[in-house]
């Protein structure tokens, strides 16, 4: 079988991709704001139905700027099951992350778990909409308010998806997208924080300009987040095939559900219908009943040239320097522990075929299926006998 990946990129139209970066040149105006970053601020800002919208050089760079352009200080809570980003986000700023733990079922920040994080010290929580997934975004605003803490959301997955009919990227004080190669958009590395404060949204715009307001008048503290140009004709050329993308998501996650079906031991997480989604990531998890653990099956996978990835194993807090600084973090997130050890997430994305996803699938089964033998030959692969 031919290698599959889980973050192949998302490629559009190809000719208008090169006709843009021909223009591009021709004009010989490469970064600073020029016209296809302010055309994709445009398009972005309308699609999620937003006042503003600030592209950035990558998605890491946006949660800096708005955590910091929001004020937050002291501690704020996070998710432990997350990108690492989210947390050195806040910790490359000397914040310091409080990790929450997670709703199994939803594998976003459980609200319960945040109202028991907070303390004297907390200023904020950034909640993840992990796997395009909305996060109890309801239930995290209430307690935002009861406690007076500054709410904003990595977004980072969930570009094109919605909480109901509102789109994710209008929630809290701003939210941030990713738009690196992996993502359903991408803008080779990309990123845009979507808000609907304007006073924000200023704040924002001069930060990541070194806080130039005009020529020779710097009037903020600032540093070089901005997106070229060239980043922003590729994610505009992608935007444009943005529902063709979501299509073929779809149709190879709705195949995996039908090959995974009767599967002992191995679910496939679910999208709520009454969202709209990207079907970025088709996100299994492989729990007790199954005839091999998660880590056997992972490398059973990668042994046929399946990359299968056991994100966000094994959690943040099991990362440095997180792990140093609580060492003993993992004994408050025993819902993170689970997912940590159970999550694997399969290849999917147009360059994928159905057919590919019944091949996966195939080997899936008959490894599960042979579970015992299988297991023995790891066993033996790791050590052989003298
Ligand atoms: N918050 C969250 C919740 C995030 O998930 C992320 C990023 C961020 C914040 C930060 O946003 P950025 O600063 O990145 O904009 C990948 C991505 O690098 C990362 O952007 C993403 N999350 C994360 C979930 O996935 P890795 O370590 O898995 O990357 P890598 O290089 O192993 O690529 C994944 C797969 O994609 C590989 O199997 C090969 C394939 N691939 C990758 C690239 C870059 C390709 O086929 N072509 C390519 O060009 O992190």
């Amino acid at each position: 079988m031919e290698q599959l990946h889980v973050g192949r990129p998302n490629i559009g139209d190809r000719g208008r991709f090169l006709a843009r970066l021909n223009d591009i040149l021709d004009q010989r105006w490469l970064t600073n704001r020029g016209e296809y970053v302010i055309e994709l601020e445009r398009r972005i800002a309308q699609r999620v139905g937003v006042r503003n919208c600030v592209l950035v050089a990558n998605g890491t760079i946006g949660l800096e700027l708005l955590i910091r352009a929001l004020g937050l200080g002291g501690e704020v809570i996070v998710p432990a099951f997350t990108f690492v980003a989210t947390a050195h986000a806040l910790q490359w700023q000397e914040i310091t992350p409080v990790f929450a733990d997670i709703d199994p079922e939803t594998h976003c920040l459980d609200p319960r778990s945040v109202e028991t994080a907070i303390t004297p010290r907390t200023t904020g929580i950034i909640g993840v909409h992990l796997w395009g997934r909305p996060c109890a975004i309801d239930e995290l605003a209430k307690i935002a308010g009861r406690h007076n803490l500054k709410l904003m959301f990595d977004a980072a997955h969930a570009f094109g998806c919605s909480y109901g009919e509102r789109m994710i990227g209008s929630f809290g004080e701003g939210e941030v997208f990713s738009f690196h190669a992996t993502k359903i958009v991408n803008a080779f590395e990309g990123g845009a924080i979507v808000t609907d404060n304007d006073e924000l949204a200023d704040r924002l715009r001069l930060m990541q300009n070194f806080g130039f307001r005009g020529y020779d008048r710097v009037v903020y503290l600032g540093i070089n987040g901005k997106m070229s140009e060239v980043s922003a004709a590729m994610a505009l050329t992608n935007l444009e095939s943005l529902e063709a993308f979501v299509e073929r998501n779809r149709a190879n996650y709705f195949a995996y559900a039908r090959h995974l079906a009767d599967l002992p031991g191995m679910a496939l997480v679910r999208y709520d219908e009454s969202h709209h989604s990207n079907y970025q990531y088709v996100v299994t998890v492989v729990n007790d009943d199954s005839a091999l653990t998660r880590d056997e099956l992972v490398t059973v996978l990668h042994a046929e040239n399946v990359m299968a990835r056991r994100y966000f194993h094994p959690g943040v807090h099991r990362m440095e320097p997180y792990r140093s600084y609580f060492p003993d973090a993992h004994r408050l997130l025993p819902c993170t522990e689970q997912v940590c050890r159970q999550v694997l997430v399969l290849p999917t994305g147009p360059a994928l075929s159905e057919e590919d996803v019944a091949g996966v699938c195939g080997v899936i089964r008959a490894a599960l299926k042979h579970g015992p033998a299988v297991r023995e030959r790891l066993a033996r692969r790791e050590h052989p006998n003298p």
